[in-house]
Formats: structure tokens, C-alpha cells, sequence
């Protein structure tokens, strides 16, 4: 059963920073915490400018080409979505450019939040930070992720040997990480919920529900910890944590989103969505 636990308790696996660093990078990559949080990493007058610019152009996001059930949008794309339908890998590898165009457009003049992050795991990571390419291709730098109230999102793991399952084992992350910087929540609910337990491919199966990659919460052997998200913080988590987002009421939840890839500290950090 998920328990609620206060984030204070928890400054053992939960490390608090006013600033990402290569030390709490590298502790994360390596499992000694779960959770980063840096609160006011992007500043709230950019925020407010850019969910401004996004509510007046409410068509420039889409529902997941997979998942149009779920009341979760998206300008942009991941490329889990293109696993189980190959025609939109053409789609997904040319639209870096009008990703960038649109995102551009709606922080300006601000720089926006992926460059802002990207730049900083550039900077402080000792072999840079480069764009993650799959056979040579250049993927997706990140999205914006829109959730509407009362939409759960529920636990899964976010792995690139799973959506590439033919990677080279010579690319497989050691660890793979989750980042976010949330424009907005929801004024009731929207919390991050983390597992401390990644399951292997084969205990995992016994896992799912049958939707997408989902997994039942009712059958996590470990408690989850939850943490709410405030507008400008950055929160990163290894991805193959089991992980949700808690469904909320008023307004909406929205966020810049992208993996990174860590192979080892003196290689790049990779990112992609
Ligand atoms: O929005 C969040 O807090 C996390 C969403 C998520 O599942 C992810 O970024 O992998
Ligand atoms: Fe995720």
C-alpha cells in the first residue's frame, strides 16, 4: 500500500539543493538517493509567461498518439509512442525542428526550461551532456506534458532498453534518469509518487495491468514516497523506479519533460524524450 511519508523524514533519500551539482548527479546515477529537488530552479515570471502563451494556444498540444484515452497532452513527442506503431518513427525523427520553433515561441523572450537544464548538465558533468541518437539519428530533445484534473498517471518505469529493445548493449544506460521542471500543479493533489524498487523484465510481468506499460499499485512489495511538485522546481528520479503522478483538482499540471542516460562518468550525459 503507498503511505504517505514527509518529505523531511526523508533527507537521507530525498536531497534538497538550491542548485543541480555534478555530486548529487552522480549519487543519484548511482542509487545513493532516490529524489533531486531543486525548488525556483526556473523562474516563476517565465513560468507564468510561457502557461499564459500556452493556454491561448491550447491546439499546439496533443493527446499521446498512444494513449488518447488518458486526459494527458503533450507538445512534442516521446518515442515510446512510436514502439507499436513504426509509421511514426519518420514523424518522430523530423520533428525536433518544429518542437524547437514551437517551444521557442512560447518562452520567448525567456530561454526555456530544457535549455536551461541541458546547458547546466553540460557544465557540470566532466565529459558535457549531448543529444541521446538512435542508429545516428538525432531523438527528441523533450516535451511539455499537460495533465488535466482528476487524471491519474499511473506507476510505471521509463527505460530505453524497453522502448529500444534492440539497443547495442554497448548504449545501455547504467542508470536512466527522469527529469522535470514543472511550470504548474494542481492546487489539490499532483504529487510525484516514487517507489524505491526498479522490477527486472521478468518480475515486472507479474506486474502489469494490461494498460500500456502500467503496473498495479496493489502488488508494489514496497511503500512509496510522495512529493509535490511546486512551479520552477526541477525534480529528477531514476526512471526505472517505479513511478506515478497523483491525479489533482484546479487548474491543470505542466511540465518540461526528458530522459537522461548516464553510461559512466567520463561519458557524456545523454538526453531524449
Ligand atoms: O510529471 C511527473 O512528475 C513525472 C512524469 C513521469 O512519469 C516522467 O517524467 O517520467
Ligand atoms: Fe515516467
Amino acid at each position: 500500500m503507498a503511505t504517505m511519508i514527509d518529505c523531511d523524514s526523508n533527507h537521507d533519500i530525498v536531497r534538497f539543493s538550491t542548485e543541480l551539482t555534478h555530486q548529487s548527479l552522480s549519487d543519484l546515477c548511482n542509487g545513493d538517493i532516490l529524489v533531486i529537488r531543486v525548488p525556483n530552479y526556473y523562474s516563476s515570471i517565465a513560468c507564468e509567461k510561457i502557461l499564459s502563451n500556452l493556454d491561448s494556444e491550447q491546439k499546439i498540444t496533443e493527446k499521446y498518439d498512444n494513449a488518447p484515452e488518458l486526459d494527458i497532452y503533450r507538445l512534442g513527442m516521446a518515442y515510446f509512442e512510436t514502439r507499436f506503431n513504426k509509421s511514426l518513427l519518420d514523424t518522430y525523427f523530423s520533428s525536433s525542428d518544429k518542437f524547437h520553433e514551437a517551444v521557442e515561441d512560447i518562452c520567448y523572450p525567456h530561454t526555456t526550461p530544457l535549455e536551461e537544464f541541458v546547458k547546466d548538465l553540460d557544465d557540470l558533468w566532466p565529459a558535457g551532456a549531448t543529444i541521446q541518437t538512435l542508429e545516428d539519428k538525432d531523438m527528441m530533445p523533450g516535451l511539455v506534458r499537460v495533465i488535466l484534473q482528476d487524471q491519474l498517471f499511473p506507476p510505471h518505469q521509463d527505460m530505453l532498453t524497453r522502448d529500444v529493445p534492440d539497443l547495442p548493449k554497448k548504449d545501455h544506460p547504467i542508470s536512466q534518469l527522469a527529469v522535470n521542471i514543472y511550470l504548474r500543479n494542481f492546487e489539490e493533489g499532483g504529487e510525484l509518487e516514487i517507489w524505491d524498487y526498479a522490477p527486472d523484465d521478468t518480475e515486472v510481468k507479474q506486474l502489469y495491468t494490461g494498460a500500456h506499460d502500467f503496473i498495479d499499485r496493489n502488488k508494489i512489495p514496497v511503500s512509496s514516497l510522495t512529493i509535490k511538485p511546486q512551479a520552477g522546481e526541477l525534480i529528477l528520479i531514476q526512471s526505472s523506479k517505479l513511478h506515478s503522478v497523483r491525479p489533482g483538482t484546479g487548474g491543470n499540471r505542466v511540465a518540461f519533460s526528458c530522459f537522461s542516460a548516464y553510461r559512466g562518468e567520463d561519458k557524456p550525459l545523454t538526453y531524449w524524450i
